[in-house]
């Protein structure tokens, strides 16, 4: 376990999320190259030029663009955004055919290109695209898992943040579960600094009540679907996310994020991929078992991790 010096990022898929995930990595300086890989060539090598085009103000950083997966050998990180994407009214769960059919060709060969590399999956249905690829390469957990809730737990945070006049990152609170309709914010351990959100009185009136933390829940699961009727994608907040693991990754960091893993015995789950707090460094992420969990919220994730496992038996079949 070691920062990864002169690292190397790839981003797979040149579309909306990983044209902003590509731009995140660059401006944040997170690796010495950023290669992004799409079997569009047009696309991928006018994605590439564009972001080139800005080197001048991006440090050091390289970003290289080709339909060839050779430009994808040798990552440390490869962050995977290819497929088909949401159209408006869409449920992340319709994408799971078309997505996983391009998983399990492109996948393996991802994974002959750097062999040990983290794989981070943004293509949806992240959950079970994630579980079906780790079962495909017999991975290590750790080193295969989704952004799943994280750019669900950004949202919430800035809407808690709001709410709450504080930043968003003195917000503690985590959504967790499928990254989809079945989510939920772990109400019971949030925070606003060292005090239970649950106590916390805005601009000092009475605590939060159940209906309005239940519609600030409401606006986080069903925030995708808002942005994608106006713009027809999300893409800047999930580039900053995805880029934000791979940092996290890169920098050895051991930061606290809700990704997507594929669970052994956690609250008696087990071969499922879903969102919980977890450590992510150099070698992946490890979900926190300590995390605690209201009954009610262990009923929810139980709920939750039953819609993923129907969903990948579908395609299973
Ligand atoms: P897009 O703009 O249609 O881009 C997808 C890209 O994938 C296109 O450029 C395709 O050419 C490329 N592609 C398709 N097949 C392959 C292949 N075999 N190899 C390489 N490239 C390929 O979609 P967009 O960028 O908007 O979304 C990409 C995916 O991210 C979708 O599945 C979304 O649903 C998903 N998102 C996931 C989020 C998350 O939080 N996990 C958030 C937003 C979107």
């Amino acid at each position: 376990m070691a920062v990864i010096e002169n690292a190397k990022i790839t981003v797979v898929g040149a579309g909306a999320v990983g044209a902003a995930t590509a731009y995140a990595s660059l401006i944040r300086g997170a690796a010495r190259d950023v290669a992004l890989y799409d079997i569009n060539a047009a696309k991928v090598e006018a994605e590439a030029l564009d972001l080139a085009h800005g080197s001048l103000f991006t440090g050091s950083s390289q970003i290289h663009g080709s339909a060839d997966i050779a430009v994808t050998e040798g990552s440390h990180v490869v962050i995977v955004t290819a497929g088909a994407a949401q159209q408006p009214g869409q449920t992340r769960l319709e994408l799971v055919g078309t997505n996983a059919r391009i998983f399990r060709t492109m996948i393996p060969q991802l994974v002959e290109a750097s062999p040990d590399a983290v794989f981070i999956i943004v293509s949806n249905p992240c959950d079970v695209l994630t579980l079906l690829a780790q079962e495909q390469t017999g991975l290590p957990p750790e080193r295969i898992f989704a952004s799943g809730t994280v750019l669900d737990t950004s949202r919430l945070r800035w809407k808690l943040a709001q709410l709450a006049g504080v930043a968003p990152s003195s917000i503690h609170a985590h959504v967790v579960g499928e990254h989809g309709d079945t989510e939920f914010p772990l109400w019971s351990s949030a925070s606003v600094g060292p005090v239970p959100l649950l106590d916390w009185r805005p601009d000092g009136r009475d605590p939060f009540t159940r209906e309005e933390l239940d519609e600030v829940a409401h606006e986080v699961r069903t925030a995708a679907y808002k942005v994608i009727e106006g713009k027809g994608a999300t893409n800047y907040a999930i580039g900053l996310s995805a880029n934000r693991i791979a940092e996290a990754v890169l920098r050895d960091e051991r930061a606290v994020l809700p990704v997507s893993t594929v669970l052994d015995d956690f609250h008696g789950l087990s071969d499922v991929a879903l969102s919980v707090p977890s450590i992510v460094g150099s070698s992946g992420a490890i979900p926190i078992r300590e995390t605690r969990f209201s009954e009610s919220e262990l009923g929810l994730l139980h709920a939750s991790a039953e819609t993923i496992k129907a969903t990948a038996a579908q395609v299973r079949e």
